[in-house]
C-alpha cells in the first residue's frame, strides 16, 4: 500500500482527494489537522471510516483513512509522518496560505513569525519548509487549494519560509503540481447525519472534477477520470471565474436579498440574470484553449446551483471573503470588461459594510483590517485596498 499524508481533513479533502483515492486503490491516506481535535475525536471512534452521501447516487462508505494526527498536540509526529510519504497534499482553505494582499507569503503574519521563531510549527508553510528541509528523496507537495496557481504559490511560500529561516530545500527532487479542483461540498447538517447514520457524513453532489499538472516527482495513484496536463491555467481561470465567481455573487447579493441558500438566490429572477452575464463576461477573458467550452459550462454550473437538495448555505460561501475575491472578481475585472463582476465587488463591499454596522465580526481572517476599513474615511477604497483593487476604485465604486 502506497501513502498519502494530507494537510486539512474538512468536508471538501474528505469529498474529493480521499474519494478518487478510494477509487483509484492501491493507496491509503494519513490525514493532519492543524489545530482542531474534532475530525480526529470524531473519526477514531469509526476506525477512521465515514460515509459521503452522494446526491443522486447515495451513500458510499469511505475506508482508506489509516490514522489522524492534530499538529498542534504532536508536531514532531507530523514532521516524522512527512519524512516517509512520497505525495504531501494540502487542503487548508485560502487563508491558510497566509499570504499578502499581493500574493506573497506574509512574514509578518503571527502565526508565520511564530514558526520562523522555532515554536512549532503550526501552519502547513512552516511544516513543509521544515519537513522538506535537507530532505534529497522525491516527494510530491500536491495543493488541492481552490486558488490560482495553487501549487506555484505554494512553493513560493515554503522558499520565502526557508529562506527566512535559514533552512535548504532540494528543489530538484521536489514537485508542486498545480490543479484545478472541484467538487461543491455544503457543510454536513444533523438531517444528513440521521439519514445516514454517520455523525462524521460528508454531504456532495455528483459531479466531481480534477485537473492536474502532470508533474510528480514519484508515483502516483491511478486517480480515475483525472485530466494529467502539461499547463493547468485555463482549466483553474474557468473554474474560479465562472463558478466561484458566481458563488461569490450569489452568496453577497443573495443574502442582501434575504436568501439562505444558493439554489433560493439562483432562482431569483434578477439574481439569475446576473449570475449568468458574470459568466458570460469570465467565459470571454478565458484562454483560447478553453473559450469555447464556457457556454455550455455555464448552463451546466446553473443546473449545479439550482440542485435544491444540495442545501448550500449563501454563509458558507460568504466567509474568507478577502481571501477569495481577488482571485474570483478582481483577475476576471483586470482581464476585460466585465460589469457583473463589478456588481459582486460592490456588493462584497456591501456586505462588509452592512455586517460591520449590524455589529456582527465578519468570519475572515482579515476581519479586524475590514471593521477598519469600515470605520475609515473612505470605506470603499480601504477594502478594495485590502484585496489588491484600490487602482480599480473608479471603475468600480464610480460606476
Ligand atoms: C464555494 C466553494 O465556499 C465557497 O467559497 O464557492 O467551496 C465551491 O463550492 C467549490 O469550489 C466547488 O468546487
Amino acid at each position: 500500500m502506497e501513502h498519502i499524508l494530507h494537510f486539512g481533513l474538512g468536508s471538501f479533502a474528505r469529498a474529493h482527494l480521499l474519494d478518487y483515492t478510494a477509487d483509484a486503490g492501491g493507496w491509503d491516506v494519513t490525514g493532519v489537522s492543524l489545530r482542531s481535535t474534532a475530525i480526529r475525536d470524531g473519526l477514531v471512534e469509526q476506525g477512521y471510516n465515514y460515509v459521503l452521501c452522494v446526491q443522486e447516487m447515495g451513500i458510499k462508505k469511505i475506508d482508506i483513512l489509516r490514522d489522524v494526527l492534530v499538529a498542534a498536540d504532536d508536531p514532531q509526529a507530523v514532521l516524522e509522518a512527512m519524512a516517509e510519504a512520497k505525495i504531501i497534499s494540502a487542503t487548508v482553505t485560502e487563508k491558510g496560505y497566509h499570504l499578502d494582499a499581493k500574493g506573497v507569503l506574509d512574514l509578518n503574519d503571527p502565526a508565520i513569525a511564530s514558526d520562523l521563531a522555532g515554536h512549532g510549527p503550526r501552519t502547513l508553510i512552516g511544516f513543509l519548509a521544515y519537513g522538506l528541509a535537507g530532505r534529497t528523496r522525491p516527494v510530491t507537495v500536491m495543493s488541492c487549494d481552490n486558488r490560482i496557481e495553487n501549487g506555484d504559490v505554494l512553493q513560493a511560500a515554503v522558499a520565502r519560509f526557508a529562506q527566512a529561516a535559514g533552512l535548504i530545500i532540494h528543489w530538484d527532487s521536489t514537485r508542486f503540481p498545480n490543479s484545478m479542483v472541484d467538487r461543491i461540498t455544503p457543510a454536513t447538517t444533523d438531517s444528513v447525519r440521521k439519514m445516514s447514520g454517520d455523525i462524521m457524513a460528508v454531504p456532495t453532489e455528483a459531479f466531481r472534477e480534477w485537473v492536474i499538472e502532470d508533474d510528480f516527482a514519484g508515483p502516483r495513484p491511478d486517480w480515475p477520470g483525472v485530466q494529467f496536463v502539461t499547463d493547468v491555467a485555463p482549466h483553474e481561470l474557468r473554474k474560479l471565474r465562472m463558478l466561484n465567481g458566481a458563488h461569490s455573487l450569489l452568496a453577497y447579493a443573495g443574502l442582501a436579498c434575504g436568501f439562505t441558500y444558493v439554489h433560493e438566490a439562483v432562482t431569483d429572477p434578477d439574481l439569475r440574470d446576473l449570475v449568468e452575464q458574470l459568466m458570460t463576461e469570465a467565459g470571454n477573458t478565458l484562454p483560447a484553449s478553453v473559450k469555447g467550452q464556457a457556454p455550455a459550462y455555464a448552463k451546466a454550473l446553473i443546473a449545479r446551483f439550482e440542485n435544491p437538495q444540495l442545501v448550500h448555505r449563501l454563509d458558507q460561501i460568504a466567509m474568507d471573503g478577502s481571501q477569495k475575491v481577488p482571485y474570483r472578481f478582481v483577475g476576471t475585472l483586470r482581464a476585460g470588461r466585465a460589469d457583473a463582476v463589478v456588481e459582486g465587488i460592490k456588493a462584497w463591499i456591501a456586505f462588509c459594510i452592512s455586517e460591520t454596522h449590524a455589529d456582527r465580526r465578519l468570519n475572515d481572517p482579515k476581519a479586524s483590517e475590514i471593521t477598519e476599513a469600515v470605520h475609515s474615511d473612505n470605506p470603499d477604497a480601504a477594502l478594495l485596498e485590502l484585496v489588491g483593487a484600490v487602482d480599480l476604485f473608479e471603475l468600480i465604486v464610480e460606476s
